[in-house]
């Protein structure tokens, strides 16, 4: 029923895999796609992850820095498959601990790790376990109790209904007192999925064991040395997560002679494996700690949970306490995920389209009032003063003054670069066709038009609209399914906060559900405007890039046509970690 069992070192090397009966597909490409999408994103906070026709369970054990992933046909419900994958987890530790505690990577080339006879009783035990969960088969109706009953005997009279009551009492108070009356497969369900002790203890009248509490931690004073303004040249991150660190081991230390001692060495000679305990109040803080930086919380609480993930078992170095470890960890993430996956390099893409005698059309969309007219014109003096010519689209028929917004734009640029500096030809062109018409019409006018005139980029303008007003959303989707730009950028503000999510999920959405092929068209990239009035709140950033997996391509910062700049994902991401 597996497709596959993967067992592989996070350095990429195959430990030891195995292929099901009759799959001949390689896995190389879903388990690649898994690591390129999910691991090096920091989406790991949920463990599944489906590539097209295959669902994908992973777990990463972090202390031997090891991947476990299965693959199955999406179509199916293997209810075993979570058990199954940490048993063969443990077990296979187990087995190779001794290989696994070897030094270097080279541990990983040099044994044989002979796994075949131990995963296949493993999967035959689990699939067997999978069976007896099975839901128990319906009765029919000749088969159930009521079909045995007389009509006569479901009547109630006055005095049967009162002991009824009573009796439901009764067997309330019996249920109080511990006589449960589960279906024995249905008890079993509970047992195997360890439901069974949660519930209990929900009834029990016992105390619930409380969870050891975690020592008080010093709460950060974010405010305290916020800096005026984004600081790009300055590589180094303000200590304000190690300050907690080591605020943490003087909390502990403080806690008495003996066990305060001997945590504070623990915690610098920090040599055994972080468990989310550990971590717990740490990752607390940092979530805190995004959420102020204005990432969306959602986003926030995903990254966190992937960072547990990713730290949970793993073997702290020497000298590193939990809170550095974490914030490192967290870091490398930040950066991983603004990084960008994909070559969006316009100047060259529009040379080659000028090659092949078309002109390259760039649509922008967003919600109201975030830039879209603006940093197009930015974008357009960008490409002008690269040599290009641009035909801009006036596709935004809605908005009053959208139209003679672009022309003003269209003019001054035109007066910047005059037409008898390039042979007599204005580089920028206005297509305009008033208001109220159709805006994919339009804009399909407007690139038969720059083809004709051989213009090298064309700039779709659209109006700006709320991702919940269908019509609009529907429109806009068309737009973009009729005329298939190549790049459809998102213009979005970097005040933005949690607002972020559902924009570009929306948006996204609306473009998937009118696209008329089987890959739909959905956001190529992201505009990042007004990124001169959040101070260090550039937590859009990783939000809108999180959700899309696409690249800030440029990042608007101010109102003139000099202010476009593209994303430095360091500086931002020390920006996000400065107190
Ligand atoms: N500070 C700052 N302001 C910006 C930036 N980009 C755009 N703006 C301002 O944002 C306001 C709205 O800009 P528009 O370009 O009209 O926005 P739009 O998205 O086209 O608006 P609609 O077409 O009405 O949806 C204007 O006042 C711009 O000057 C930026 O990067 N920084
Ligand atoms: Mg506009």
């Amino acid at each position: 029923m597996l497709d596959f069992f993967a067992i592989f070192s996070k350095g990429g090397i195959v430990l030891w895999c195995f292929q099901g009966a009759g799959v001949t597909e390689p896995f190389a490409g879903p388990v690649n796609a898994l690591i390129r999408s999910v691991i090096l994103q920091e989406r790991s906070g949920s463990n599944s992850f489906t590539h097209n026709a295959l669902s994908l369970k992973y777990k990463l054990d972090n202390e031997f820095e090891l991947v476990f992933v299965v693959g199955f046909q999406r179509i199916l419900t293997l209810t075993y498959v979570d058990k199954f994958i940490d048993d063969v987890q443990l077990h296979f530790r187990d087995r190779y601990k001794n290989e696994l505690e070897q030094k270097g990577a080279m541990k990983f080339l040099l044994n044989d790790f002979e796994f075949e006879d131990d995963f296949k009783s493993l999967l035959r035990d689990a699939e067997e376990s999978g069976r007896v969960r099975n839901p128990v088969a319906m009765r029919n109706f000749t088969e159930s109790q009521k079909s045995q009953k007389t009509v006569k005997s479901m009547i109630e009279s006055k005095g049967e209904s009162k002991n009824k009551a009573q009796g439901g009492k009764k067997n309330k108070n019996a249920k109080k007192d511990g006589e449960w009356s589960w279906k024995p497969a249905l008890r079993d369900i509970f047992y195997s999925q360890n439901i069974l002790p949660c519930l209990l203890h929900l009834y029990s009248k016992s105390p619930k064991p409380q969870k050891p509490k975690t020592k008080e931690m010093r709460v950060w004073d974010m405010g305290g040395t916020k800096t005026k303004e984004l600081d790009y040249s300055d590589d180094k991150v303000n200590g304000s997560y190690d300050a907690a660190g080591t605020d943490t081991e003087q909390a502990e230390a403080k806690k008495g002679a003996f066990g305060g001692m001997f945590s504070m060495l623990k915690g610098l000679v920090g040599s055994k494996s972080l468990t989310r305990d550990d971590m717990e109040s740490v990752l607390d803080k940092m979530r805190d700690h995004l959420i102020a930086k204005n990432v969306a919380a959602d986003i926030a609480s995903q990254l966190c949970e992937s960072i547990a993930k990713k730290l949970e078992g793993k073997v702290m170095g020497t000298f590193t306490t939990v809170a550095s470890t974490v914030k490192q960890a967290l870091q490398d993430s930040l950066v991983q995920i603004l990084q960008p996956k994909r070559r969006v390099d316009i100047l060259r893409d529009v040379l080659e389209a000028r090659a092949q005698r078309k002109p390259f059309i760039i649509t922008f969309c967003g919600v109201n009032g975030v830039g879209k007219s603006t940093n197009l014109a930015k974008i357009s003096f960008w490409l002008i003063e690269n040599g290009y010519t641009v035909l801009i689209a006036a596709c935004d028929t809605f908005r009053a003054g959208a139209v003679e917004q672009l022309r003003t734009h269209q003019r001054r640029l035109n007066s910047l670069h005059p037409p008898e500096q390039n042979g007599g030809r204005p580089m920028v062109q206005l297509f305009e066709k008033g208001y109220g018409k159709d805006a994919a019409g339009i804009a399909m006018e407007a690139i038969a038009y720059a083809r004709n005139q051989g213009f090298d980029v064309v700039l779709v303008d659209t109006a700006g609209r709320m991702q919940d007003n269908a019509p609009l959303m529907t429109a806009l989707a068309k737009l973009i399914a009729v005329n298939t730009p190549d790049l459809v950028l998102f213009v979005g503000e970097a005040l933005v906060g949690n607002e972020a999510v559902d924009q570009l999920v929306k948006f996204n959405q609306a473009l998937a559900d009118h696209s008329m092929s089987d890959k739909p068209r959905l956001i190529d990239g992201i505009v990042l405007t007004k990124f001169d009035t959040i101070d260090d709140k550039v937590g859009a950033a990783i939000s809108m890039t999180y959700i899309t997996g696409q690249p800030i391509v440029f990042v608007g910062t101010g109102q003139t046509y000099n202010d476009l700049r593209s994303l430095n994902a360091r500086a931002v991401v020390n920006a996000l970690m400065k107190a």
